[in-house]
Formats: structure tokens, sequence, C-alpha cells
């Protein structure tokens, strides 16, 4: 029997782990983390090694379909690779003539592997591509940026050697990041203390040594309250502090008003019990943690959460420590070079992305970029560009932004929409032609980076050969480029993109084939603040530490709570929701509500209850818990799928983006993220009216 084992990278959510394959005959047997990635050592999520099952699964695309009939009706036209990537490059080539390139939106996976892709688009001449990666990290980008003037890259949070970790709307263990979690549960058994703020008890919590159930919303209080203790009661770490921190006296007279009381009194947290937190933070400085969640758009002052975890962590000396808030090796540190950019093939494009309105800076629209106020920025016609096509590149925007019926009317007025993508999805079902992806096990990656104490190159090679007509992502982009005259793209194999980027690097492609990546440096190297490559470029050279004034959050009105949202240890999202193992593990989501106020409202466990704002209302079955704030409901998301391509998922549970009507508009005017849970819903046990 023919047997190899394949290192590559899992492709089941947007962490990217490390994996080795084993392939018999040409099929995936058995999926393992890479073993020899030390943060790693053969772990892996549930999702990852499901992957297999995405794999053989007929119920995904599995050829070029272009639009018949209306949109949304799901009647489809089979063409060949050649006919169909020739209409998308003719399409996007006319309307780039006639309406100019910025009437092309890119809405991209983003993340490591991304170059290529926005290479394209910089070649287009349009300004409009978008990562996802803003989805979740737009506010902590900003946080980095504004505080730090650092990139988030640059930043680790090193759980293996903290002494004290705080997860602050973190679900580390069920929404892992492996290596994150194995280094967790490392720094646990190290004798390491872990305590979990939630709005209800996870997982994670149960591995805490202490938990709270905060009032929704309420973060940024409690926070400037634990400023204000390290400050008052000069806790901190002055050494570091005074070399650092740009303004301590603005500091000190901004957090005076936030005492252990006040939040006490907003987010139900006993004063003494928050005194004691610092307390204990303060025992454990520098080696302490505060991670405030990968998905930060949450709320319309997340960025200041962010802004002031980084705050309390510089006070304690955490910032560039080893087992606090690291910071990563920067090339020019370790005498290496980093990967030859694809998207340094074009001159960066001058014309400026839309939707800066309402913005309090411009900073956090470079890079990734704010998909939602491009999107809504043409819709609302406040700075309007003439947004023709729209191209999602393994980014379901219908499934994953707010509001998917206000994003509809939007889609219906485009000229042209493509998908490119693995899965079905609301957004290929509403596009005019849909480009179907190899899945991660059937494709090659150009290379990617990753940061951290000990930088590597690593690569997703093709552990199988695709199973249906669906093509890799390079073919794709490579494909259009050929097409639409980019010649610098115009790659013909993938060893010619690593070629490319390798150059200079003094790595070449096969070093990568004995352990699928190649480490920079010999052993972690830990930068410190001021170090060449982690100088905080901030205007003062200092860690601009001035903090917002918090602005009291209502309590949800009687009989309603605010939507809060997440993921789970089984789901990626609407990715894997049709996954037959998955979907096996858990088919339908459920609405936590607090067991108190759901009896009070005659509202029984495991009972179908409606859910609703003024515009939506979604059927779901209750989930009664102790464990939640009484003034939250929550959600996994990912459900309430409706497409007949999908039957394992169609009809299973509630999409809780139907019920933030008006999110688009809603969002962090500082970090431009998302607020995906300003939103109030009303919950009533009557209801199969879905
Ligand atoms: N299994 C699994 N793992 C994943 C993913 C997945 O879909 N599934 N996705 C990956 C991705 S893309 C991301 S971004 C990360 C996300 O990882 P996390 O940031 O950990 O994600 P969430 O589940 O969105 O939210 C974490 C917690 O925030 C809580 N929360 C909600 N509102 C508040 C509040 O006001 N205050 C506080 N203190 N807590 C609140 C929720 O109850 C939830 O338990 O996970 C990654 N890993
Ligand atoms: N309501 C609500 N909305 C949310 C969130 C929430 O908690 N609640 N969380 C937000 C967060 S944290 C994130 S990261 C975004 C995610 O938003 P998206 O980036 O849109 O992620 P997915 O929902 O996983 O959809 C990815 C799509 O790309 C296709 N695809 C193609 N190639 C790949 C691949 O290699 N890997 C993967 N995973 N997919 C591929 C998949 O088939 C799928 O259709 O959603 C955000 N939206
Ligand atoms: S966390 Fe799980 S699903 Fe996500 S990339 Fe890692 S192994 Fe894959
Ligand atoms: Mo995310």
């Amino acid at each position: 029997m023919a047997e190899k084992s394949v290192y590559s990278v899992c492709g089941m959510c947007p962490v990217r782990c490390p994996i080795e394959v084993l392939v018999e005959n040409g099929t995936c047997r058995f999926i393992q983390g890479n073993p020899h990635v030390e943060g790693i050592r053969g772990a892996i999520c549930t999702r990852g090694a499901a992957a297999a099952a995405l794999v053989a699964d007929d119920e995904r695309p599995q050829f070029p379909m272009l639009r018949q009939g209306e949109r949304g009706q799901g009647r489809w036209q089979r063409l060949g690779w050649d006919e169909a990537l020739d209409l998308a490059a003719q399409k996007l080539d006319a309307l780039r003539r006639s309406d100019g390139p910025a009437s092309i939106v890119w809405a991209d996976a983003g993340g490591p592997f991304s170059d290529f892709r926005q290479a394209l688009v910089r070649g287009l001449e349009s300004p409009h591509y978008y990562g996802a990666d803003a989805l979740h990290g737009a506010n902590f980008t900003h946080a980095c940026r504004s505080l730090l003037g650092l990139d988030p890259q640059r930043l680790v949070f090193d759980f293996a050697h903290a002494s004290h970790v705080v997860l602050q709307s973190r679900n580390l263990l069920e929404n892992v990041d492996v290596a994150q979690a194995n280094a967790l549960l490392d720094g646990l058994a190290r004798g390491g203390r872990l305590t979990v703020i939630d709005v209800r008890a996870t997982v994670t919590a149960a591995k805490a040594d202490r938990f709270w159930c905060i009032r929704p919303g309420t973060d940024y209080a409690l926070n400037l309250a634990i400023i204000h203790v390290l400050l008052a009661e000069k806790r901190y770490d002055q050494a570091f502090a005074n070399a650092w921190i740009d303004d301590l006296d603005a500091l000190t007279a901004a957090v005076a008003p936030y005492t252990p009381q006040f939040a006490e009194d907003e987010t139900g947290i006993a004063a003494a019990d928050i005194v004691a937190l610092a307390n204990d933070l303060a025992q454990a400085a520098p080696k302490v943690v505060w991670h405030t969640g990968v998905m930060t758009g949450r709320w319309s002052d997340s960025a200041a959460v962010c802004r002031s975890a980084l705050v309390i962590t510089a006070l304690l000396g955490g910032l560039g420590a080893k087992g606090g808030l690291a910071l990563s090796a920067a090339p020019e540190t370790i005498s290496r070079k980093g990967l030859k950019k694809l998207t340094d093939l074009f001159p960066p494009v001058a014309a400026p992305r839309a939707g800066r309105d309402g913005l309090k800076n411009g900073g956090q629209v470079d890079g990734a970029g704010l998909l939602h106020l491009a999107l809504a920025a043409a819709m609302a016609k406040t700075d309007p560009y003439p947004l023709k096509a729209l191209v999602a590149f393994g980014h379901d925007i219908l499934g994953d932004l707010p509001d998917p019926a206000r994003l509809k009317q939007l889609i219906s007025g485009l000229e042209f929409m493509v998908c490119v993508t693995s899965t079905w999805s609301e957004t290929a079902w509403w596009a005019d032609l849909v480009l179907p992806l190899s899945t991660h096990l059937e494709r090659c990656g150009i290379v990617a980076q990753r940061e951290g104490v000990t930088p590597a190159f690593f690569m997703r090679q093709a552990c199988t050969q695709p199973r249906y007509d669906t093509r890799a992502d390079w073919q794709i982009v490579a494909g259009l480029a050929q097409r639409l005259g980019l010649k610098p793209l115009t790659f013909k194999s993938i060893e010619e993109i690593w070629n490319y980027q390798l150059d200079g690097t003094g790595v070449r492609p096969a070093d990568f084939e004995s352990r699928g990546f190649v480490q920079l440096t010999g052993r972690p190297h830990y930068a410190k603040l001021g170090d060449p490559g982690t100088v905080p470029g901030t205007a003062s050279g200092k860690i601009a530490a001035s903090l917002d004034p918090y602005a009291q959050r209502p309590r949800p009105p009687a009989g309603m709570f605010w939507l809060t949202v997440g993921g789970c240890g089984v789901h990626s999202g609407g990715a894997t929701v049709n996954n037959v193992l998955l979907n096996r593990q858990m088919p339908e989501n459920v609405l936590w509500i607090n067991d108190a106020v759901a009896s009070q409202m005659g509202i029984a466990d495991g009972q179908v209850v409606t859910v609703a704002n003024a515009a939506a209302r979604v059927a779901i079955k209750a989930k009664l818990s102790a464990d939640i704030h009484p003034d939250a409901v929550f959600m996994v998301r990912g459900f309430g799928r409706n497409l007949p391509v999908e039957s394992r998922a169609m009809g299973k549970g509630g999409a809780d983006t139907v019920l933030m009507s008006g999110g688009l508009e809603k969002f962090d005017c500082r970090g431009g993220g998302l607020a995906f849970q300003e939103h109030f819903v009303s919950v009533s046990a009557a209801g199969t009216d879905r």
C-alpha cells in the first residue's frame, strides 16, 4: 500500500496550524498536528481532524458555475476553467476601464497566504482590497498601533511562561489556537494562575482559578479600575513605567474617577475582588498575560478595552517580558531576511479607500482595511465610489457580516460578483460566478511567515489530488493575472512563486521537505521594547497610554437582552456546519439564556423560542443555564443555513447576523471594528414561525 506523510497547514479555520497528513493510496487517512513544531507536538483540534470529510464531501462546489436565473435562485450552468476565468477577467477588465479600478472590491480571507491575491488587486490599481482578519482584529490592531506604534504581529502572548493569565472575552480552550491552547495548559501545569472574565461560563472558565461573569459590555470599566488600583496603590513597575509610559500623571488623572466601587456598580464584580486581582497581578509581574480576545469586534468601546489591557501589561512591566506580552524577533534583530513580497511587484495604490467617515482616525484603514465601512459607504452613498464588482475570495460576507438582508440589497445592484470558495455559502449562492477552490488538503500554497519568538517560514503542500474540478488559489490568481495582462504575476508553477519569495533568504523550497517549516532562529529570541524593530513607533517614542473616559453602558430594556455571539469547539462558523463529522457532533446551535430569567418567562430548557428585533425573528431552541449573565443571551455563529445544496445544515439552528439589523453602521469609531453585539433582542416562548 503506497503510503506517505505530508507536512502542510490546516485550513479549517483562520488560525492555520501546522499539520502532518498520512496519505494512503492518494487518500488522507490521518491528520495530526505537525509533531516537529515545538508548540504543537502533534496536537490538532476537532475541526482540523475532520478535514478529510471536507475533501470527501460531494456537497461542495465541484466545478465552475455561472448563474442562470435570479440571484439566490440556485440555477447554475457548468463552465470549464478557461471559460470561467476568461469571463471573470473580461468582466473585471471592462468595469475597470468603464468605471475605474475603484469600482472593484476584493473581500479576501486575509492571513499569511494572502500576499499573491493582494498583489493582483494592486495590479488592478484598486484600493479596495479587504481582509477578513479585520472582522475580528481591527480593534486590537488599532490598539497596538495607537498605543505602541507596533503591529500586532510583533506581540506574543507568552502563556507557557506566565505566572498569571487573564482571559477576557477569550474562550481559548474551545475557540482553539492549538499552539496557544497547548501553551496555556503548559503554563497552568507549571503553576500559573488563570482568571477568566466572560459573560458565561465556558470550558475555559472551568479551568480557571477565578471566574467572573461580567455584565455584558462593561469590561472597560473593570480594566480602568484595575489601572486605578495599580497606580493608586503604587503596585506598578515604576522603573519600566517611568522609562516607557508617555505621561504617567495624565494617566493617573484619567483613571482617578474609576474606583473599584465604580467598577462594581457597572460590572457587577465586587470591589474587593477587583482589588484582589490587581494585587495578584502585581505579585505575578512581569509574567502577566492579559488577553482581550481574538474576536475584538464586539462593542463600540472594544478598542478602548484592548488599549486598557495593553496599559495594564505595561504598568506591570510585562511588555517585552518572557512570560508576559513578549515581543517577537523582527527579522532585523535576528539578522535574517524576510520573504520577498509579491505585492511589491506593483507600486502601492494611491487612491484612498472609501468609508473613513465616522472614524476618529485613519490608521486602521491600512492593511486588512475595514470592509464593512467600505460597503456601508457604497450603500449610504455618503462617500460614493462606483462599486460595480465584488470578488469574495475565501470570505463568506453574507454569513459573517451583520445584516445580510441589507447586504443582499447591495449585491442586487452589482454588475458582477465572483465567489471563490471550497464550501457552499450564501455568498456563493448569491454570486454570478462560483470558482471552486480546492480544499486545503488538495492544494499547495505560497510560502508564509509566522512571527513569534521563534519566527519561521512555512508552506502548504497538497496532500492529495483535487477530487473534483477545483483549483488552488495561486492557479486562480495566476490565471486571472495572465488574462488581465498583469505580467509580473503570470507565474507558471507554485515552485516559481516559492523561488521568487525565498530569493535572498538563504532558504530553498527543498528545505521544507523534512519538517514542513524552516525556523529562522535556533532558539527563542525575546526582543526587548526599544530593540531594533520593536521601538515604539509613536510620536513620543514611548507608550501613548492615554485612555478615553468610560461611557456608561445602558441595561437592556425589560424583556430584552444583549445578543452575545462567538464560536464553539467543533465548528468554524458557517464553513463547517455542513461537514459530515462536525455536523454529527453539533447539528444546530441553541440560545443560551439565564435559567432564572427564562423560568420567570415560562421558557423551558430545549423549548423552541423566538428571538427577535424590530426587523427580524429567529426560531431556536433555548438552553437554560445558571452560567450566563441575566442581561445576555448567547448564540454560536454560523448556523441557520438555508441552502438546498447543504442537506445536513439546512434549516438547523439560527443565524445571529440576521438579528443585527443596521449592524454595518455600528462600529467602534476609534478602532473601526464592527460592534457585533450592540444589539438588543427579545425572547419569547411562543415561536415556531421561522
Ligand atoms: N473551535 C473554534 N476555534 C476557533 C474558531 C472557531 O470558529 N471555532 N475561530 C478562530 C477565530 S477566526 C477566532 S477570531 C478566534 C476567536 O476566539 P475568541 O476571541 O475566544 O472568540 P469568541 O467565541 O468569539 O468569544 C470569546 C468569548 O467572549 C465572550 N463574551 C461576549 N461578550 C462579552 C463581553 O462583553 N465581555 C466579556 N468579558 N466576554 C464576552 C463570549 O461569551 C465568548 O465565550 O477563535 C479561533 N479558533
Ligand atoms: N455574527 C458573527 N459574525 C462573525 C463572528 C461572530 O462571532 N459572529 N466572527 C467573526 C470572525 S472572528 C471571523 S474570523 C469572520 C470569519 O469570516 P470568514 O473569513 O468569512 O470565514 P468563514 O465563515 O470560515 O468562511 C470562509 C469561506 O471561505 C471558504 N474558504 C476557502 N478557502 C478556505 C480556507 O482555506 N480556509 C477556510 N477556513 N475557508 C476557506 C470557506 O469555504 C468559506 O465559505 O467572521 C466574523 N463574523
Ligand atoms: S485551530 Fe483547528 S481548525 Fe483552526 S487551523 Fe488549527 S487545527 Fe485547523
Ligand atoms: Mo476570527
